[in-house]
């Protein structure tokens, strides 16, 4: 199975060759700028490209600045993007403290993340362990919007992920299953990258579409399972 990996892609979405030889196409969040909360407009565009891609099966996970999703979840939670989508964007997958088996590998995603400022999907420490302890001990991708912390997420001279989400994934991986963590959200001047852990190669791979500013584009990763 080959599973092309986008994130951090607010607005510019129509800026990548996007191969659609694979078999799935995953996006962890940030599809959308924020916008003053209001960003249905922007999001619609994605959520009409994305849907219209000529990959089988393609999985959402919503980011801090989408904010639309954002309003949507606290007002009706996570049913209410479910049901949303549905009607014009039945292709989507969105998976949001959820999973879906494809091909018999499980992939589990989750948008929560470490609070700075206002945005959506940004919670407590003790609120981003209550949800990240929900990952299933069986996920072989786990697609989270925040790296976990000291992972790929050292931005403005700090380390920005979340301990909860480590303290997780250190948990589960040693049973084996979780093949691939991938996630967004920090955007380092390198661009895409990949990075072997102990003794599983390619374990994390962080994705940023686009460079710090937003004026380059990397080409997607592809990784296969
Ligand atoms: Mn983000």
């Amino acid at each position: 199975m080959r599973i092309l990996c986008l994130s951090d892609t607010p607005g510019y979405h129509e800026k990548f060759n996007i191969d659609e030889s694979v078999d799935v196409v995953v996006h962890t969040g940030d599809f959308s700028n924020s916008y003053g909360k209001n960003n249905i407009y922007e999001t619609e565009e994605f959520l009409s490209w994305f849907n219209s891609l000529n990959i089988k099966h393609k999985i959402l996970v919503a980011g801090n600045h989408d904010t639309f999703f954002g309003r949507v979840v606290e007002e009706k939670g996570k049913d209410g993007v479910v049901d949303y989508l549905k009607l014009d964007y039945p292709n989507i997958i969105y998976l949001q403290d959820s999973s879906i088996i494809i091909g018999g590998i499980k992939f589990y995603g989750t948008p929560w993340c470490p609070i700075y400022y206002d945005w959506s999907f940004m919670v407590s420490e003790d609120y981003q362990r209550k949800m990240f302890s929900k990952i299933p001990g069986d996920t072989n991708i786990l697609l989270s919007h925040t790296p976990a912390y000291g992972i790929l997420d050292y931005a403005n001279s700090t380390f920005c992920g979340s301990v909860p989400l480590l303290e997780r994934i250190n948990k589960i991986k040693n049973l084996g299953n979780l093949k691939y963590h991938i996630f967004g959200h920090i955007h380092m001047d390198e661009g895409n990258s990949k990075e072997c852990v102990g003794n599983q190669e390619k374990y994390y791979v962080a994705v940023n579409s686009c460079n710090i500013n937003y004026l380059g584009f990397y080409d997607p990763i592809i990784v296969e399972i």
